[in-house]
């Protein structure tokens, strides 16, 4: 089983989304096992995006992802990292296929609701900066054996 971590950024909380989406990722039959809401601090938004560090967007992008809470959470399954990227769609709203997150509810580049990790290193990373270990849940879904052949 894999675990990655979602934001749903604030336009997703502002926008009154965030039951739809939560909703998409308990449908699908990943588990959530962990979720806060919270404000994240100009230090972590810099952390997180430090790829992007140097790039003309890079500080609408930090002011836009601490200007208002976010919902994170910890979405779990096999898979699950690629598994939410999909579901998530490419990063521009307006070229994210219908059917995706961003395709179905955003058309803006940078306002494009969620974030997902990319890949299983940088999904440890991210959990650890966003949840202490004790903010992780692991129980036992009773329906994993209809879930999972
Ligand atoms: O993993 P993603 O969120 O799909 O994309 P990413 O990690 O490459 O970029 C992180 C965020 O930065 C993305 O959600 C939106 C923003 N971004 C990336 N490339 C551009 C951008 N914003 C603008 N305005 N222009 C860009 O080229």
């Amino acid at each position: 089983m894999e675990k990655t971590l979602i934001i749903l950024k604030p336009d997703a909380i502002q926008r009154r989304l965030l039951g739809k989406i939560i909703s998409r990722f308990e449908e699908k039959g990943l588990q959530i096992t962990g979720m806060k809401m919270m404000m994240i601090p100009d230090s972590l938004a810099r952390a997180h995006y430090v790829s992007h560090k140097g790039k003309d967007f890079f500080e609408p992008l930090v002011s836009y992802t601490t200007s208002s809470p976010v919902v994170v959470i910890v979405v779990k399954g096999k898979n699950a990292i690629e598994i939410a990227r999909k579901m998530m769609g490419v990063t521009f709203g307006s070229k994210a296929e219908p059917g995706t997150i961003r395709g179905d509810y955003a058309v803006s580049n940078r306002f494009n609701l969620i974030h997902g990790s990319d890949s299983p290193s940088s999904a440890e990373k991210e959990i650890a900066a966003f949840f202490t270990k004790e903010e992780i849940v692991d129980y036992q879904p009773i329906d994993l054996s209809w879930v999972y052949d």
